[in-house]
């Protein structure tokens, strides 16, 4: 998979070549570049943002560097991705189909937004996605970015050293939360490991941890059993 993430603050995307999103890359199975679209202006001051047509508070993108970087970055092939707390909420669903693709390209806007031409053009052109983290409000698309990206790549193939760790996991095929885990010692400031976990029956620990899972989404988010 090849992803591509342009934004005026690059540094930010620096964790990326981090931990395991590092190695995969030297490993050949994921190549990540970042761009900052100020190389993409040709005006003395590099100049990113505007005044919003209509009046209102602070700035728009300009649609100009937008359009050139994505013209010069993105493939046939690829989903462009746009971070924005007015995109649909990202799911565990929408990053395995993301983890699929060959190539995504992440359009981190800043300020109010990015001009709305920048994505109608896009999505004449390629796949469009806009897509939320939830209901709150980030500065600009960067970390939203980083949080879609991670969710994505361990899901990549060959990505993840021990793949049965993907299986049991919150948010999988069964829509339950986690189960709460324990390790060493068995007892820690008066506080012990629930007895069924040293039992060494399979099958009464199975049954306590989908009990556990249940009751921890009844009440936590108790949508999701619905
Ligand atoms: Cl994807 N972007 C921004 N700027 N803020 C957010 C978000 C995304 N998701 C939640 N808040």
């Amino acid at each position: 998979m090849r992803i591509d993430v342009i934004s005026i603050f690059p540094a930010y995307l620096d964790a990326l070549q981090l931990s395991l999103a590092g190695k995969a890359q030297s490993s050949g199975l994921l190549q990540i570049a970042t761009h900052d679209l100020r190389e993409f202006t040709h005006d003395r001051h590099h100049s990113v943002d505007d005044t919003p047509y209509g009046g209102g508070a602070g700035m728009v993108m300009k649609p100009q560097p937008w359009g050139e970087a994505l013209d010069a970055l993105t493939s046939d092939e690829a989903v462009v991705v746009v971070p924005t707390p007015s995109g649909t909420p990202f799911t565990q669903r929408i990053a395995e189909r993301l983890s699929g693709e060959q190539h995504l390209v992440f359009a981190c806007g800043r300020y109010e937004g990015i001009d709305q031409r920048v994505i109608d053009e896009a999505g004449a052109r390629w796949r469009v996605e806009e897509i939320s983290l939830g209901d709150f409000v980030l500065n600009g698309g960067e970390v939203a970015a980083l949080a879609i990206i991670e969710a994505v790549v361990r899901l990549v193939p060959g990505f993840m050293g021990n793949p049965a760790s993907l299986v049991e996991e919150s948010h999988g095929a069964d829509n339950l939360l986690e189960y709460p885990v324990y390790t060493k010692p068995a007892s820690w400031r008066g506080r012990d490991v629930p007895g069924v976990l040293l039992s060494g029956n399979h099958a009464a620990i199975a049954a306590w941890r989908r009990e556990q899972a249940v009751e921890r989404t009844r009440q936590r988010r108790p949508e999701l059993l619905d």
